[in-house]
């Protein structure tokens, strides 16, 4: 009686282990079948935005580097190359590989003008494809940026 409760206890472990947390670790192993994009979508761009209204770009203060926490200066223009000052922007990103999101949670900590913004808070826990996605809300509304960074 008693081996058949362990054993009920251990498949019902392993059921959630699967369904939550070890399922990260087995997409980790055998992959989400993400595929990474050629190696031209790759950079720091400049790079369009989804709907073409604002064009992008990452200016790191440092190389990027595993585990390093960056600060990171964003430039973002108009398709005409006018600065896009005052907007909002947040960020997200992740590793599609792996099927996990990025480890902090950057932020734009201020606004410098012409076009430029300060992000704090960027880090990359290990070395791979990460895409690094902006939704910026300007004027017109809001468009995203997806960049692609072999870390
Ligand atoms: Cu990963």
């Amino acid at each position: 009686m008693k081996a058949i409760h362990t054993m009920l206890v251990l498949a019902l472990v392993a059921a959630l282990c699967t369904l939550t947390a070890c399922s990260h670790a087995m997409r980790m192993i055998h992959g989400t079948g993400a595929r990474r994009p050629a190696a031209s979508e790759f950079g720091l761009g400049p790079r369009a935005s989804a709907a073409g209204w604002y064009v992008a770009t990452l200016e790191p203060a440092a190389p990027l580097r595993p585990r390093k926490m960056l600060t990171m200066r964003l430039v973002v223009r108009d398709a005409a190359g006018r600065a896009i000052d005052e907007a909002a922007i947040a960020i997200d990103g992740g590793m599609p590989e792996h099927g996990h999101g990025l480890p902090t949670r950057p932020r734009v900590a201020r606004s410098l003008g012409d076009g430029l913004y300060e992000i704090e808070g960027v880090r990359f826990n290990m070395g791979g494809w990460w895409e690094f996605r902006l939704a910026i809300t300007g004027a017109r509304g809001v468009d995203t940026v997806t960049f692609n960074l072999a870390v």
